[in-house]
């Protein structure tokens, strides 16, 4: 299951709104089969695993980092298939969430009367997919907040230079972020004032997340990167109905997508968070600034926050903050995180969690 979970894992970033799914087959103490889902459309991991093994899946044992399905998607279901090779046993890491599945692959293994043993190594195996497990349940996609900050706080100094505040151990692991979600979304200030170009950027060759840009009154810069490069990825920019007929018009000939979002003078994240949802984009990074921080957080729409804190100080007390938010009065409210790891990166200190939502 270890080496299922593994495999799986290597496979995050790559499977779209899918689950990353890992199978090992095991035939009298040998390994006679692996697999591993690696694309949405493409075989699911049991598959692979079952055409490796060939004569020898009668009577082995599989381990999968998640229940079989039993439905027909776009592949038919596993299910089925452990049941015609006559697969004797099925260890399963944890249940699938899809409504689709839920328990049904496990009862149509154990109809046929195939052992299943379910729970092995199962918070890992859920923890890794946890942005597949919110998407097929709420259809809004999960939401990584990730910040670079000082030890005071702060993501710019009181000029603005945001240059560079994390190390760059720091920064690499921002690109496998990034390659790991669907999509990464900035507000339009952010957009103006550094001109990123929101890619990933990796040693071997990373996948490209939608870039996604909060921007009501639509004020992107038409020669802004995020416009400019067509080939990298797709932008499209979340706006109001509010917004100029002519200024969508200039940059839907750019090529840049323009969604509205509500009649607001604001976007309204939560529609927004609905309408990305029904693309299929199950994932998002979240990469500010303060102001977008602070009002997906405000909205709940915040799933997991990841943010390196680099050892110095710039002070300034207009200097810009990780989340801008009106605040709250006594810390007894303040949203504090759960399940937090701290974990060191270069000389910066990476800190993640879950904000509590009750
Ligand atoms: C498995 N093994 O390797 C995966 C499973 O996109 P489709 O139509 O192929 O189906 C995707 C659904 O199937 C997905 O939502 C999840 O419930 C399950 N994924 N199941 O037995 C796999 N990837
Ligand atoms: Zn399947």
């Amino acid at each position: 299951m270890r080496l299922a979970l593994q495999m799986a894992e290597k496979a995050t970033g790559q499977t779209g709104i899918n689950p990353v799914v890992g199978c090992v087959v095991v035939k009298d103490g040998r390994i006679v089969g692996i697999g591993t889902h690696l694309q949405r459309g493409g075989p699911h991991a049991e598959v692979h695993a079952l055409q490796m093994a060939g004569d020898e899946a009668a009577g082995a044992t599989a381990y999968v980092t998640l229940e079989p399905c039993s439905h027909f998607g776009r592949t038919p279901p596993c299910a089925d298939r452990l049941v015609a090779e006559k697969v004797g046993r099925v260890v399963v890491a944890c249940t699938d969430p899809n409504p689709q599945v839920a328990g049904k692959g496990i009862e149509k293994l154990r109809s046929h009367g195939i052992r299943v043993d379910v729970g092995v190594l199962e918070a890992e195996a859920r923890a890794q997919n946890e942005m597949f497990n919110k998407y097929i349940v709420t259809r809004l996609p999960f939401v990584t907040l990730k910040s670079a900050t000082t030890l005071d706080g702060k993501i710019a100094s009181k000029t603005g230079d945001s240059k560079w505040i994390s190390g760059e151990a720091s920064r690499a692991s921002v690109h496998m972020l990034r390659h790991r979600h669907q999509a990464i979304m900035v507000g339009v200030d952010t957009v103006i004032a550094d001109d990123p170009l929101l890619t990933a950027r990796m040693d071997a060759p990373a996948l490209q997340p939608v870039r996604l840009v909060v921007d009501s009154r639509l004020r992107i810069p038409l020669d802004a990167r995020v416009v400019k490069d067509r080939e990298s990825a797709k932008t499209i920019v979340l706006t109001t109905n509010q917004a100029s007929i002519e200024q969508i018009m200039r940059l839907n000939a750019l090529g840049v997508e323009v969604i509205k979002c509500g009649d607001g003078p604001r976007v309204d994240l939560r529609k927004a968070m609905a309408i990305v949802g029904e693309r299929e984009i199950g994932s998002i990074l979240l990469e500010g600034g303060g102001t977008l921080n602070g009002a997906m957080l405000e909205a709940g729409l915040v799933d997991k926050i990841v943010l390196f804190l680099a050892p110095k100080i710039v002070g300034g007390t207009d200097a810009p903050g990780a989340f801008a938010m009106a605040g709250f009065e006594r810390m007894a409210d303040a949203i504090a995180l759960d399940r937090v790891t701290v974990e060191r990166i270069g000389d910066d200190c990476c800190i993640t969690g879950y904000p509590r939502t009750e």
